[in-house]
């Protein structure tokens, strides 16, 4: 399948920097996402909290590379990876995935914050990345969809750094006038909807206060002629196996292998984010 946007979806990804598709994996795909990822048991085991500044979690598994996986066939698929590749122009490689799981009364807030405000310091010198958060349970304003600032994209990369709470976000001033001169918009999703973003949308999202779970999983690639110059915790170039979009039905109840799918045990900050913002403390 070609990008999956329309032309006028198109243009909205480059004026506000995000495009939300509804329908991007149907009900029996998402059917097979969801018990695969709760399911699979290396990913069950490597699951880690990550705290927000009120001690609450959002339990998290991170792996580099998609493999067999019910997952790993939907970040290789070939709706998602046509869309990234029309969005970063050009070739694109896994950069990697991750599972945000906020859990009822639980699930941890994440402060204001752009993905390349990360991996900048994982040396891609361009902001040729972008991600797709899939919907695997409703999500809104009351279990803490994700919000963004609409055209944040366009300021280029924000200077980012440990902030009061110990989170690590973006300068809490430049985000503040951002949000005078930008709309903020909450991404409510519906299960099977996929949201596009660029790496310099700024982002966050608030503690889940609610009784319903809301658990997301996002798919991030990098363009490949932005090969990264430090050799870091997730990978350099490549070659990405793209699948028919028919291959997760066909797969079914696919889990990770042993020995080939390899998950992280924690979540690391690039060394040079170890820093407080200045004027933050
Ligand atoms: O899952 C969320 O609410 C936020 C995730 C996020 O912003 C990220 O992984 O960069």
């Amino acid at each position: 399948m070609p990008c999956v946007f329309s032309p006028e979806q198109s243009r909205s990804f480059e004026s506000d920097g995000y495009v939300l598709v509804r329908g991007l994996f149907d009900r029996q795909e998402v059917h097979l996402l969801v018990a695969g990822i709760e399911q699979d048991p290396q990913l069950r085991a490597s699951l880690y909290d990550r705290n927000d500044s009120n001690g609450k979690a959002t339990r998290m598994a991170t792996w580099n590379h998609p493999g067999e996986s019910v997952y790993g066939l939907a970040a290789r698929s070939a709706r998602v990876v046509d869309t990234m590749e029309a969005m970063l122009g050009g070739e694109v490689y896994h950069y990697h995935s991750k599972l945000t799981a906020k859990d009822p009364y639980e699930g941890g807030a994440w402060e204001w914050h752009q993905d390349y405000g990360y991996w900048y310091h994982n040396g891609c010198l361009l902001p040729h990345m972008a991600s797709v958060m899939v919907a695997l349970d409703r999500c809104d304003r009351d279990n803490g969809c994700l919000q963004l600032i609409r055209g944040s994209h366009q300021v280029g990369r924000v200077e980012h750094g440990i902030l009061p709470g110990e989170q690590v976000g973006a300068d809490p001033k430049r985000v503040e006038q951002m949000l005078k001169q930008m709309e903020l918009v909450y991404a409510e999703m519906a299960p099977g909807d996929g949201l596009f973003f660029h790496a310099n949308v700024m982002h966050r999202s608030d503690q889940n206060r609610s009784a319903s779970r809301r658990w997301t999983v996002l798919f991030c690639y990098n363009a490949a002629r932005n090969d990264p110059f430090v050799a870091h915790h997730h990978p350099n170039y490549t070659r990405l196996d793209k699948v028919d979009d028919g291959a997760i039905k066909a797969a079914g109840l696919k889990f990770s292998v042993q020995g080939q799918d390899v998950f992280m045990k924690t979540f690391s900050n690039p060394p040079g984010l170890q820093q407080r913002m200045p004027d933050s403390q």
